[in-house]
């Protein structure tokens, strides 16, 4: 065997399926050996002790991107990648945003822009549809589907974003028909806005307001919405932030009897509960995400999602906002939950919650974790088996995972820019020490080992779920109006 150019010995790998304690040969940006033992390459990292993982994917994240409030988010492709990667991320699929009145193509060619001099992890898009003119539907979706892009998010709420029923079927039409499969944020936007507007007129401004007003039965509603408009037409949808018991148990009864939901969950969730946002003052603003954190219950019940297949992805939804003018209060302390940017920083805390909270207290195996953060990623936003698993030819995309290092998080950790951190105070277990991507030690060493801009994006496939569904026999509602509408 030619030198090897990186081996990673003695460790424990685990992929989605085994757990093998073998060694991993990496040529260039490859993985093209693995065996109980190798000899030492050029450059030798020996794990033992440790877990070695694939590296993990973060498929839902929001990284120098306008939110649907037109508020900008605080990390760039710079930062938002550097701290994926402190937290064993090695891919994000962040969103190319589609505002009203401007193109899809120069909302695409736009993000590669910002992307491509400051990645320094790989990275795809999925873009958001915030009007789905005919022009978009038919000409310019297909042409950003054909780059790579092959996935698209959907909202049902927010005004600058939420689609109607028909407009939602219009989308989920093309997403058949162009082989894109849909990512779907639920929430009722008629109850969400009616429960505001009645809080504010009484006063009832303050963050922890924010979690009345989206309550868990707008979540739940827009849930049976979407499955039942995804049923129609047999198309595969992904409902993305999943935060309450009724919605999970929606999406778990539809799967039971064959409906193509997928579903996503976040670290928030898990951790955090509506209490962190009954803070003094506005303080709170800065654990109000959108769905809302819910309670202990919710908690356990997303718990039991994770383990028994309910959610297929465990994403970070990072959504770092400041907590400024600019951002999380923008009329200082007179700012009211209907005025503040939605959502949580998390996308470098999210893989070592889910080892800390799930692998290490029995919730979940070893090879689950890969699994939630990893693999199926891979496999439901068509990057599989180049990314989201150490196999021989995939990308040497690893994360080496320590054990034993508990840490108390303190902001001053973290290499986002966003200024704090939800998570402050929290005590977690096991972390990523070394971290690579296509070959390269990105993170060793508590230190940044790769230039800005070394990532690239990923020209991405098409997805498991929609490439599933092409082959297999259709049933239910959508069999006999797919046979009178093409
Ligand atoms: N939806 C998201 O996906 N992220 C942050 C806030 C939101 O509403
Ligand atoms: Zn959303
Ligand atoms: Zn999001």
């Amino acid at each position: 065997m030619d030198k090897l150019d990186l081996t990673i010995r003695h460790g424990t790998v685990a992929t989605a399926a085994e757990t093998t304690r073998c060694d991993i040969g990496i040529v260039g940006e490859k993985v093209v050996a693995i065996a109980e033992h190798l000899p030492a390459g050029a450059r030798d990292i020996d794990a033992s002790g440790r877990y070695v993982l694939p590296g993990g994917i973060d498929s839902h994240c929001h990284i120098e991107q306008l939110s649907g409030m037109g508020i900008m988010s605080a990390d760039d492709f710079y930062s938002g990648t550097v701290s994926a990667a402190f937290g064993g991320t090695t891919t994000i699929i962040p969103f190319a945003a589609q505002h009203r009145g401007t193109s899809v193509t120069t909302t695409v060619a736009d993000y590669h822009e910002r992307a491509r001099t400051k990645a320094v992890i790989d990275y795809g898009f999925h873009l958001i549809i915030g009007e789905p003119t005919d022009k978009i539907l038919n000409e310019e979706l297909p042409a950003a589907i054909k780059g790579g892009i092959t996935s698209f998010k959907v909202y049902m709420t927010y005004p600058k974003w939420k689609l109607e029923d028909y407009q939602l079927l219009e989308v989920l039409n093309v997403a058949q028909r162009e082989g894109a499969l849909v990512m779907v944020h639920a929430e009722n936007d008629d109850m969400i806005r009616w429960i505001a507007k009645h809080l504010i007129e009484r006063g009832h401004g303050a963050p922890k307001f924010h979690g009345v007003a989206h309550d868990a039965l707008a979540e739940a509603e827009a849930t049976h919405r979407i499955i039942a408009l995804s049923r129609l037409l047999s198309v595969p949808v992904l409902i993305v932030h999943v935060s309450s018991p009724e919605a999970t148990n929606t999406i778990r009864a539809a799967q039971t009897f064959g409906a193509q939901i997928f579903a996503e969950t976040c670290p928030q969730y898990l951790v955090l509960t509506a209490e962190d946002m009954d803070k003094p003052g506005v303080e709170g603003a800065k654990w109000c995400c959108s769905p809302p954190l819910r309670d202990k219950a919710a908690q356990e019940a997303i718990w039991a999602g994770l383990a028994n297949g309910t959610f297929q992805v465990f994403s970070s939804d990072h959504a770092p906002y400041k907590f400024d003018a600019t951002a999380k209060i923008p009329r200082g302390d007179q700012t009211t939950f209907k005025e503040m940017a939605n959502g949580v920083p998390g996308i470098e805390m999210r893989l070592p919650i889910l080892f800390s909270e799930g692998v290490l207290k029995g919730r979940l195996s070893i090879n689950q974790f890969v699994a939630l953060g990893a693999t199926n990623h891979a496999r439901m936003y068509g990057l599989y088996p180049r990314k989201g698993t150490i196999a021989i030819g995939s990308d040497a995309d690893i994360a080496i995972w320590n054990p034993d290092i508990e840490q108390r998080i303190d902001y001053s950790m973290m290499h986002d820019a966003v200024g704090y951190t939800p998570y402050e105070g929290h005590v977690y277990k096991g972390w990523p020490e070394i971290v690579t991507s296509r070959g390269r030690i990105v993170v060793e060493g508590g230190a940044l080992k790769v230039e800005r801009g070394s990532g690239q994006f990923i020209v991405r496939g098409q997805p498991g779920p929609v490439a599933a569904t092409q082959t297999a026999k259709i049933d239910g509602p959508a069999r006999k109006l797919r046979s009178l509408i093409r």
